[in-house]
């Protein structure tokens, strides 16, 4: 990456509260090693921390949103790198709407679909709604209320490592144009035949992409990094492969990384892991 100015921007949030579960993340990673690795290859670093006054749940997650929008911007217009901690997987949309949705592709790393509606969740997480909001489907009030927020169009995300669906969001994802690229099918033919004409695909809409890492899309026998573990994951050189296509071929506006639970993560590969990923990523 030719710019050495990196924002660090956290959101310790998790489902609206602070420094709880997942939200305990970002901390955790900047403080246990990446904070290091990123001074030591000489990046000229800042770091942040969001702070929202708490109402309700979801709308705490979506004043969460409206701070990285704004924050965001303003480390694009400083010419700064923004590198997102956040502790759900939805406060991306803060993320994007700071990036400009219109001209900016997300390649999205998860197990999970996050593609649930208010109407078809049954844990009730918002974050299992992450991308449906970030498409236009639902929660469409309060996203609105997100500086620079327009829904992103289904094929302009590129969603790698999915594998953990409800039914019925596995039915609203397959009739969608989000593009999916499944663990199965990583393994069955390789990153460089599953993802990259994909990424050529995107290449004709967008030339900048945001880059989403849920630890959760590696393979558990790599690393535990939440929650919510999902078996037959990827590996860390699969998603580092990937990772290294999509650099190849966009300029990476931004990137975040989400849904880490540190007291998930005993044996700390998945710390091990996001190091490693976020230095591939930025370097
Ligand atoms: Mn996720």
């Amino acid at each position: 990456m030719e710019n050495r100015h990196i924002q660090i921007i956290i959101a310790p949030y998790d489902s609206g509260y602070r420094d709880w579960r997942m939200g305990r993340g970002p901390q955790y990673i900047l403080e246990h090693g990446l904070r290091n690795a990123l001074v030591q290859r000489g990046y000229n670093l800042a770091s942040e921390s969001i702070e929202v006054n708490l109402v309700t749940e979801n709308a705490t997650a979506f004043a969460v949103c409206r701070a990285l929008s704004e924050r965001v911007k303003v480390a694009r217009e400083t010419n700064a790198f923004p590198l997102l901690l956040t502790g759900n997987c939805g406060h991306a949309l803060g993320t994007v709407a700071g990036l400009d949705t219109q001209k900016t592709g997300i390649v999205w790393f998860d197990a999970h679909g996050e593609f649930n509606t208010p109407d078809t969740t049954l844990s009730g997480f918002l974050d299992g709604m992450g991308l449906t909001t970030i498409t236009g489907r639902c929660w469409q009030a309060l996203a609105a209320t997100v500086p620079g927020f327009k829904p992103v169009p289904d094929n302009h995300i590129v969603l790698v490592g999915v594998r953990d669906l409800d039914s019925e969001e596995r039915t609203l994802l397959e009739n969608s144009s989000v593009v999916r690229v499944s663990a199965a099918h990583v393994r069955d033919v390789g990153i460089q035949t599953a993802v990259v004409p994909q990424l050529e695909r995107l290449r004709q809409d967008v030339e900048q992409v945001y880059v989403h890492l849920d630890l959760d899309a590696l393979d558990p026998s790599e690393a535990q990094a939440n929650p919510f573990p999902a078996p037959h994951g990827l590996t860390v050189a699969e998603v580092k492969q990937a990772i290294e296509a999509v650099k190849a071929r966009f300029r990476i506006a931004g990137t975040g990384l989400a849904s880490y639970d540190p007291t998930c993560d005993a044996d700390k590969r998945a710390l091990k892991a996001a190091l490693e990923l976020l230095g591939t990523l930025i370097e």
